[in-house]
Protein backbone atom coordinates (compact mmCIF):
# COMPACT_ATOMS: atom_id res chain seq x y z
CA UNK A 1 0.00 0.00 0.00
CA UNK A 2 1.57 3.06 -1.14
CA UNK A 3 0.94 7.30 -1.25
CA UNK A 4 -0.45 6.61 -5.09
CA UNK A 5 -3.52 5.10 -2.79
CA UNK A 6 -2.95 1.51 -4.60
CA UNK A 7 -2.44 -1.83 -3.53
CA UNK A 8 0.74 -2.80 -4.82
CA UNK A 9 -0.01 -5.51 -6.54
CA UNK A 10 -3.59 -4.96 -7.10
CA UNK A 11 -4.27 -8.53 -8.30
CA UNK A 12 -2.14 -11.18 -6.84
CA UNK A 13 -3.05 -15.38 -6.89
CA UNK A 14 -1.78 -17.60 -4.38
CA UNK A 15 -1.60 -21.19 -3.13
CA UNK A 16 -4.18 -22.39 -0.36
CA UNK A 17 -2.84 -21.68 3.15
CA UNK A 18 -0.43 -19.18 1.74
CA UNK A 19 -0.37 -15.85 4.32
CA UNK A 20 -0.45 -12.36 2.58
CA UNK A 21 1.21 -9.38 4.32
CA UNK A 22 0.11 -5.86 3.38
CA UNK A 23 2.74 -2.98 4.10
CA UNK A 24 2.08 -0.09 4.07
CA UNK A 25 5.31 1.70 2.52
CA UNK A 26 3.69 5.42 2.49
CA UNK A 27 2.65 7.83 5.22
CA UNK A 28 -0.62 7.76 4.47
CA UNK A 29 -2.79 5.83 6.53
CA UNK A 30 -4.84 2.89 4.92
CA UNK A 31 -7.23 -0.58 5.76
CA UNK A 32 -7.35 -3.91 4.18
CA UNK A 33 -11.09 -4.45 4.06
CA UNK A 34 -13.04 -7.64 2.51
CA UNK A 35 -15.96 -7.12 0.16
CA UNK A 36 -18.65 -9.41 2.33
CA UNK A 37 -20.16 -10.02 -0.64
CA UNK A 38 -17.09 -10.99 -3.39
CA UNK A 39 -15.60 -13.09 -1.03
CA UNK A 40 -16.05 -17.20 -1.67
CA UNK A 41 -18.91 -18.94 -0.18
CA UNK A 42 -17.80 -20.64 3.35
CA UNK A 43 -14.84 -18.50 3.69
CA UNK A 44 -14.07 -16.08 6.78
CA UNK A 45 -14.69 -12.76 6.79
CA UNK A 46 -11.10 -10.55 6.86
CA UNK A 47 -10.25 -7.41 7.30
CA UNK A 48 -7.61 -4.82 9.57
CA UNK A 49 -8.54 -4.47 13.02
CA UNK A 50 -9.74 -8.14 13.13
CA UNK A 51 -13.45 -6.87 11.72
CA UNK A 52 -15.97 -9.64 11.18
CA UNK A 53 -18.07 -7.93 8.86
CA UNK A 54 -17.45 -5.30 6.78
CA UNK A 55 -20.21 -3.02 7.82
CA UNK A 56 -18.54 -2.98 11.00
CA UNK A 57 -14.81 -2.58 9.48
CA UNK A 58 -16.28 0.75 7.79
CA UNK A 59 -18.43 2.14 10.75
CA UNK A 60 -15.44 1.66 13.26
CA UNK A 61 -12.47 3.28 11.17
CA UNK A 62 -9.71 5.05 11.81
CA UNK A 63 -9.83 1.75 13.74
CA UNK A 64 -8.57 -1.11 11.71
CA UNK A 65 -6.14 1.37 10.08
CA UNK A 66 -2.61 0.41 9.05
CA UNK A 67 -0.81 3.76 9.67
CA UNK A 68 2.97 3.93 7.39
CA UNK A 69 5.58 1.20 7.98
CA UNK A 70 2.43 -0.75 9.22
CA UNK A 71 1.78 -4.11 8.23
CA UNK A 72 -1.22 -6.59 8.20
CA UNK A 73 -1.69 -10.15 7.57
CA UNK A 74 -3.89 -12.74 6.62
CA UNK A 75 -3.27 -16.69 5.88
CA UNK A 76 -6.14 -18.02 2.88
CA UNK A 77 -7.04 -21.11 3.25
CA UNK A 78 -10.38 -21.12 1.15
CA UNK A 79 -9.98 -21.33 -2.31
CA UNK A 80 -11.83 -18.58 -4.86
CA UNK A 81 -11.50 -15.19 -5.28
CA UNK A 82 -11.31 -12.54 -2.71
CA UNK A 83 -11.68 -8.40 -3.40
CA UNK A 84 -10.79 -6.07 -0.91
CA UNK A 85 -10.14 -2.25 -0.65
CA UNK A 86 -8.99 0.15 1.47
CA UNK A 87 -12.08 2.26 3.22
CA UNK A 88 -10.92 5.86 3.23
CA UNK A 89 -9.60 5.19 -0.73
CA UNK A 90 -12.26 2.71 -1.93
CA UNK A 91 -13.75 5.77 -4.12
CA UNK A 92 -10.16 6.29 -5.35
CA UNK A 93 -10.00 3.15 -6.90
CA UNK A 94 -8.02 1.77 -3.80
CA UNK A 95 -9.46 -2.62 -4.12
CA UNK A 96 -7.36 -5.37 -4.90
CA UNK A 97 -8.03 -8.98 -5.58
CA UNK A 98 -6.27 -11.92 -3.92
CA UNK A 99 -7.34 -15.30 -5.88
CA UNK A 100 -6.63 -18.30 -3.80
CA UNK A 101 -6.13 -21.45 -6.14
CA UNK A 102 -4.14 -24.15 -6.08
CA UNK A 103 -0.46 -24.19 -7.61
CA UNK A 104 -0.93 -20.31 -7.21
CA UNK A 105 1.94 -17.94 -6.64
CA UNK A 106 4.07 -19.96 -8.86
CA UNK A 107 4.35 -16.66 -10.73
CA UNK A 108 5.78 -14.97 -7.63
CA UNK A 109 2.81 -12.50 -7.21
CA UNK A 110 4.87 -10.86 -4.61
CA UNK A 111 6.01 -8.14 -7.05
CA UNK A 112 9.74 -7.44 -7.29
CA UNK A 113 10.88 -9.13 -4.33
CA UNK A 114 10.44 -12.53 -5.56
CA UNK A 115 11.14 -12.23 -8.92
CA UNK A 116 15.14 -11.91 -8.25
CA UNK A 117 14.54 -15.33 -6.34
CA UNK A 118 14.01 -17.54 -9.51
CA UNK A 119 17.36 -16.61 -11.31
CA UNK A 120 19.32 -17.17 -7.92
CA UNK A 121 17.29 -20.73 -7.36
CA UNK A 122 18.08 -21.45 -10.66
CA UNK A 123 21.84 -20.53 -10.43
CA UNK A 124 21.99 -22.60 -7.05
CA UNK A 125 20.84 -25.40 -9.15
CA UNK A 126 22.86 -24.99 -11.82
CA UNK A 127 25.95 -24.78 -9.14
CA UNK A 128 24.58 -28.63 -7.66
CA UNK A 129 24.41 -29.88 -10.93
CA UNK A 130 27.63 -29.14 -12.64
CA UNK A 131 29.40 -30.16 -8.77
CA UNK A 132 27.78 -33.32 -9.43
CA UNK A 133 29.11 -33.90 -12.75
CA UNK A 134 32.69 -33.12 -11.83
CA UNK A 135 32.29 -35.65 -8.97
CA UNK A 136 30.96 -37.92 -11.67
CA UNK A 137 33.49 -37.43 -13.84
CA UNK A 138 35.95 -37.63 -10.89
CA UNK A 139 35.08 -41.19 -10.35
CA UNK A 140 34.75 -42.49 -14.09
CA UNK A 141 38.55 -41.17 -14.44
CA UNK A 142 39.50 -42.71 -10.97
CA UNK A 143 38.05 -45.99 -11.62
CA UNK A 144 39.56 -45.54 -15.49
CA UNK A 145 42.69 -45.09 -14.39
CA UNK A 146 42.65 -47.43 -11.09
CA UNK A 147 40.34 -49.92 -12.11
CA UNK A 148 42.13 -51.23 -15.12
CA UNK A 149 45.29 -52.01 -11.98
CA UNK A 150 42.81 -54.05 -9.97
CA UNK A 151 42.10 -55.89 -13.03
CA UNK A 152 45.85 -56.83 -13.76
CA UNK A 153 46.22 -58.38 -10.40
CA UNK A 154 43.41 -60.48 -11.20
CA UNK A 155 44.51 -61.85 -14.44
CU1 LIG B 1 -5.92 3.63 1.19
Amino acid sequence: MNDDLKFVPADLTIAPGTTVVWENVGSIAHSVTAYEDNIPEGASYFASGGFDAEQAARSAYPDGSIEGGGTYEYTFDTEGTFDYFCIPHESAGMTGTVSVQQGGGAEGGGGGESVPQVPNSAKTLGVATTGAMVLTLGLAYFFMKYGGDYGEFEE
